[in-house]
C-alpha cells in the first residue's frame, strides 16, 4: 500500500501509467489523476483538492456526487436497474410526464450519450422531412453551424469543419451541409435557394467546443424566422449549454425561442450516468413508428429516476439564476486582469473562456498546469481557449478564491 495516499489504492503516477499503457491514446489529459469529488471540489489520490472549472464539459452542473441525486441512484439500484424497452417499467412514464412538463413538450424519446440525442435528431428531422414535409425520397438535407460540436459518430463528424474530428473519418454521410455561425443571412440564404429539401437546422445556441462562442442577440430568433418561413425544423443542441449553465434553463430562453427539437445531454443526469433526451411534439415524434428507433439503455428505469432529480436540483436550488448572476460577477472581474495574455473574456452565465495570446513561448496549456498547482482545473479547447465552467452550486465566497488564483497566474507570467 503506497503510504501516501488519501484515496483509492493506486498513485497518480501508477493511474497515469495504466492509462497510457492499457488505454487507448485518444485524449491528452491534464496530468492530474482525480480520485473523488464533491461539489465544486475534486481531489487526487494523494489527498490534494482542486477546483473543478471544467465540470466534465458541463455534465457536473449540480456539483460532484449530489447526494440527493446519488441518493436517487442508489434507491434505484437495489430495486430495479434495466428492463430494456421490450416491457413497461414503473419509472419511464412517470419521467417522461415530469421531463415533458418541466420543458413544456409533448414527447420525449430517451437516449443514453449526448451523441446519441444529436443521432436522433438527425434521424427524426429526416423522417419528419420525409413523410409531413414531403421531401423527395433520400434528399433530406440537414444545415449545420460551420465551428460545431455535436459528437464523435461518423454522421455527426460529417457535419464537422474542425479536422481534428473528421479527418482520416471519410467516406461522410450525405445531405450535410454547413452554414457560417452568428449569420443568420447565411442561413437564409441556403434555405431560399434548397429550402424545399430542408428538413432541420441544428444549433448550438452558444458553441461551446469552438471556445464558448457566443452569437449576437437576435441571431437565434432569426434563424428561427428563417426556418419557419421554409418550413424547416429548428433544432438546439442544448447538451452543453442547456440546463442552467448559460444562466437560462436553456441558452434558448435569452431569445424566447421553442426549438421544434430539443436535445439534452450530460448534466441532466447531474454527472452520474450519461442520460441523454430528445423532446419534440406529437407531429414530429410520432413519425418514428414502434420498433425504427432506439437503445438498449435508452430510458432505463436508473436513467429516469437520476434524471429526475438531477432536474428538480437544477429547478430547487435555482441553479439558473445562479450561474446568470455569478456568472455577470466572474466576466467582470476577469476583465480587470490587464495582462498582455489575457486577449478575451466571453460567456454567459457560468459557461465562460478566456483566450489566451501566447507569449515568450508560454501559452493556454502552461496557463491551465500553472492554474492546476495552485488548485484550479481546467484545460484548453483549440489550443489558445481556456473554458472555465465550475459546478453552478459554487459559492461566491469558493467564486472569489478562484478569480483570485487565477489573477495570481496571471501576475505570475
Ligand atoms: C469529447 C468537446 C465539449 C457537446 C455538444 C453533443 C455532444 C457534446 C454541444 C456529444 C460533447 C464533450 C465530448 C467530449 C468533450 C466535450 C466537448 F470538447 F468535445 F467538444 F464539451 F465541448 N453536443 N461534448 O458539447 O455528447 O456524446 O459526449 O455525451 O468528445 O472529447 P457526448
Amino acid at each position: 500500500m503506497n503510504q501516501n495516499l488519501k484515496y483509492g489504492t493506486i498513485s497518480s503516477a501508477e493511474a497515469m501509467e495504466l492509462e497510457d499503457r492499457y488505454g487507448a491514446h485518444n485524449y491528452h489529459p491534464l496530468p492530474v489523476v482525480l480520485a473523488k469529488g464533491e461539489g465544486v471540489f475534486v481531489w487526487d489520490p494523494e489527498g490534494n483538492r482542486y477546483y473543478d472549472f471544467l465540470s466534465a464539459y458541463s455534465a457536473v452542473n449540480q456539483g460532484h456526487c449530489h447526494p440527493k441525486i446519488i441518493n436517487a441512484l442508489i434507491e434505484q439500484a437495489k430495486v430495479l436497474t434495466l428492463t430494456s424497452r421490450a416491457f413497461f417499467n414503473n419509472k419511464l412514464g412517470e419521467y417522461e410526464k415530469f421531463i415533458t412538463e418541466f420543458f413544456g413538450y409533448d414527447m420525449v424519446l430517451p437516449m443514453n450519450t449526448g451523441a446519441e440525442g444529436v443521432e436522433t435528431a438527425m434521424k427524426l428531422s429526416r423522417r419528419w422531412g420525409y413523410d409531413v414535409k414531403g421531401i423527395e425520397e433520400d434528399k433530406a438535407i440537414l444545415v449545420f453551424c460551420e465551428g460545431n460540436f455535436h459528437g464523435r459518430t461518423i454522421s455527426i463528424v460529417a457535419a464537422s469543419t474542425d479536422p481534428g474530428c473528421r479527418r482520416g473519418f471519410g467516406p461522410y454521410t450525405p445531405g450535410i451541409v454547413t452554414v457560417p455561425y452568428n449569420d443568420a443571412a447565411a442561413l437564409g440564404k441556403y434555405l431560399d435557394e434548397h429550402g424545399k429539401n430542408v428538413a432541420a437546422f441544428i444549433v448550438e445556441p452558444i458553441q461551446g467546443e469552438a471556445g464558448v462562442y457566443v452569437p449576437d442577440d437576435g441571431y437565434l430568433k432569426a434563424c428561427y424566422d428563417h426556418c419557419k418561413r421554409h418550413n424547416v425544423l429548428f433544432v438546439a443542441d442544448e447538451i452543453q449549454s442547456g440546463l442552467a449553465r448559460a444562466g437560462k434553463m436553456l441558452a434558448v430562453d435569452y431569445e424566447d425561442v421553442r426549438p421544434d427539437i430539443l436535445i439534452l445531454g450530460k448534466a441532466l443526469s447531474g454527472g452520474v450516468l450519461p442520460v441523454s433526451a430528445v423532446l419534440a411534439d406529437k407531429e414530429i415524434m410520432l413519425t418514428i413508428k414502434p420498433g425504427e428507433h432506439g437503445s438498449t439503455y435508452g430510458g432505463f428505469p436508473m436513467a429516469c429516476v437520476t434524471a429526475k432529480a438531477a432536474l428538480e436540483v437544477l429547478r430547487d436550488e435555482k441553479l439558473a439564476e445562479r450561474s446568470y448572476e455569478l456568472g455577470m460577477y466572474f466576466r467582470e472581474e476577469m476583465k480587470k486582469i490587464d495582462h498582455p495574455m489575457l486577449k478575451l473574456v466571453r460567456g454567459k452565465g457560468l459557461l465562460n473562456a478566456i483566450v489566451v495570446e501566447p507569449k515568450d513561448g508560454l501559452e493556454a496549456w502552461d496557463v491551465c498546469v500553472m492554474l492546476k498547482e495552485k488548485g484550479l482545473l481546467c484545460k484548453p479547447t483549440h489550443r489558445h481557449i481556456i473554458r472555465l465552467a465550475p459546478p453552478l452550486v459554487i459559492t461566491k465566497e469558493q467564486l472569489d478564491e478562484c478569480i483570485d488564483i487565477i489573477k495570481s497566474v496571471f501576475a505570475e507570467l
